[in-house]
């Protein structure tokens, strides 16, 4: 059996170049509370990122647990039913009622024609996702919420290095979130960050990652401990410097699949909106009706070859337990997520994947399709015996 190829690894630099970073700690002996490399990759990863202002914190669930919390939200929220459960757990950490609004089938983003008719006098904000990285309506998002007085908190862990033509996409809304886990396209170990417009707003974020201190002798706030620590800290200074190469390795995995897969009857290669700068952070796929089997006959056959590719996300956040009650959870209110959860499959994508490795999961899949063309084909030439 070849060995085993995961929808992702780490990213990670040789093991040598960190000790120096190790080193340091060891002998300054901060090891949390916003000490030095804290600080130096606070600076660096802004300047990266191209914002002015960004808070890092220990993951990013965390990171939407506190913006929300920054920002007073409370009642009813607008999210999406297609993410990672963390984006609505963190709605239900702060005691707020998440409100599922369908996805628009192309993009699988929250569908801006859709929000309207979700908002009642309980709406106080919006939580869309930019899943994949790939960048919501944002234009039209922003519009809503302008006329409905409510605010936009963006979870954009999937969107670390997004840019439009105006540059990050991290700037739009009232906050967006970051996570660096360990599966994300940057990482540091765990990790988030909330991005912050002004330099008020992100001072408020460190009290409140902080147990609300000021000082020694102040607490402003009920905050909580958010923190990244020095270690996260020093690692993701170091992983700035190999984020470009990461970045442009993923790039060529992406365009191999776009060129093999692309033409594959049945299959639909998302893709991102022109004019952005992506970062390949997932390589989805649409197993539809056309495709000779199902997604999950596909996700099978290619774990039966040692191939672990994932069903982001299904099932729908709307479908656990503690969300599938609610009232926007029932299918009919979902359509376009409810297939999507269905049809999509995430193929392995990261910067390491070895050639022959994209080969075997290419090859996979074509020979679904290409057999039963074939077989198609047979069918079709067989002589029909007329009695
Ligand atoms: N919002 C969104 C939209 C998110 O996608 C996430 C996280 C969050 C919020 C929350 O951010 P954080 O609080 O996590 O910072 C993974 C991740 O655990 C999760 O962070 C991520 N989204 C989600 C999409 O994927 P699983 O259940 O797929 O993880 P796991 O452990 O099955 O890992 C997948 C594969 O990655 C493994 O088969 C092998 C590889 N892997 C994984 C880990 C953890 C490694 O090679 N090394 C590793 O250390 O959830």
């Amino acid at each position: 059996m070849d060995k085993p190829v995961y929808v992702t690894q780490p990213s990670l630099p040789a093991l040598q170049e960190f000790i120096p970073y190790l080193e340091k700690i060891w002998e300054n002996k901060i090891l949390t509370n916003v000490g030095p490399f804290h600080q130096q990759f606070e600076a660096a990863l802004a300047q990266y990122l191209g914002v002015e202002h960004l808070a890092l914190c220990s993951n990013g669930t965390l990171g939407l647990v506190t913006a929300l919390q920054a920002l007073g939200v409370t009642g009813e929220v607008i999210t999406t039913p297609y993410s990672f459960v963390a984006s609505s757990h963190a709605l239900l950490w702060n005691r707020l009622q998440p409100v599922f609004v369908d996805i628009d089938p192309h993009t699988l983003n929250l569908d801006p024609a859709k929000i309207e008719a979700a908002i009642t006098p309980h709406t106080t904000a919006i939580l869309p996702v930019h899943c994949y990285g790939h960048r919501c309506d944002v234009e039209a998002i922003q519009h809503i919420a302008d006329r409905h007085g409510l605010k936009v908190i963006y979870d954009a862990a999937h969107a670390f290095g997004v840019k439009d033509a105006g540059g990050s996409i991290l700037r739009h809304g009232n906050l967006s979130v970051l996570s660096f886990h360990a599966t994300k396209v940057f990482n540091t170990f765990e990790g988030g960050a909330i991005i912050c417009p002004d330099a008020q707003t992100k001072q408020h974020i460190d009290h409140l990652k902080n147990f609300g201190f000021v000082d020694e002798v102040t607490v402003v706030e009920p905050g909580i401990n958010g923190k990244m620590s020095e270690i996260n800290a020093a690692f993701g200074l170091l992983q700035l410097q190999h984020i470009d190469a990461a970045l442009s390795q993923r790039q060529r995995v992406d365009a191999i699949y776009r060129e093999a897969l692309g033409g594959v009857r049945g299959l639909y290669c998302l893709r991102p909106q022109n004019g952005q700068v992506f970062n390949y952070s997932y390589f989805p796929i649409l197993v539809g009706p056309d495709y000779p089997i199902s997604r999950d006959a596909l996700y099978q056959k290619l774990r039966d070859n040692g191939i672990y590719a994932r069903r982001y996300f299904y099932p729908l956040i709307a479908d656990f337990p503690m969300y599938r009650n609610m009232p926007s959870a029932h299918p009919d209110n979902l359509p376009s997520a409810s297939l999507a959860a269905q049809q999509v499959l995430c193929l392995p994508i990261y910067s390491a994947l070895a050639a022959e490795d994209q080969e075997r999961v290419i090859r996979i899949v074509r020979e679904v399709a290409e057999e039963a063309a074939r077989d198609a084909q047979a069918a079709a030439s067989v002589t029909p015996v007329v009695a």
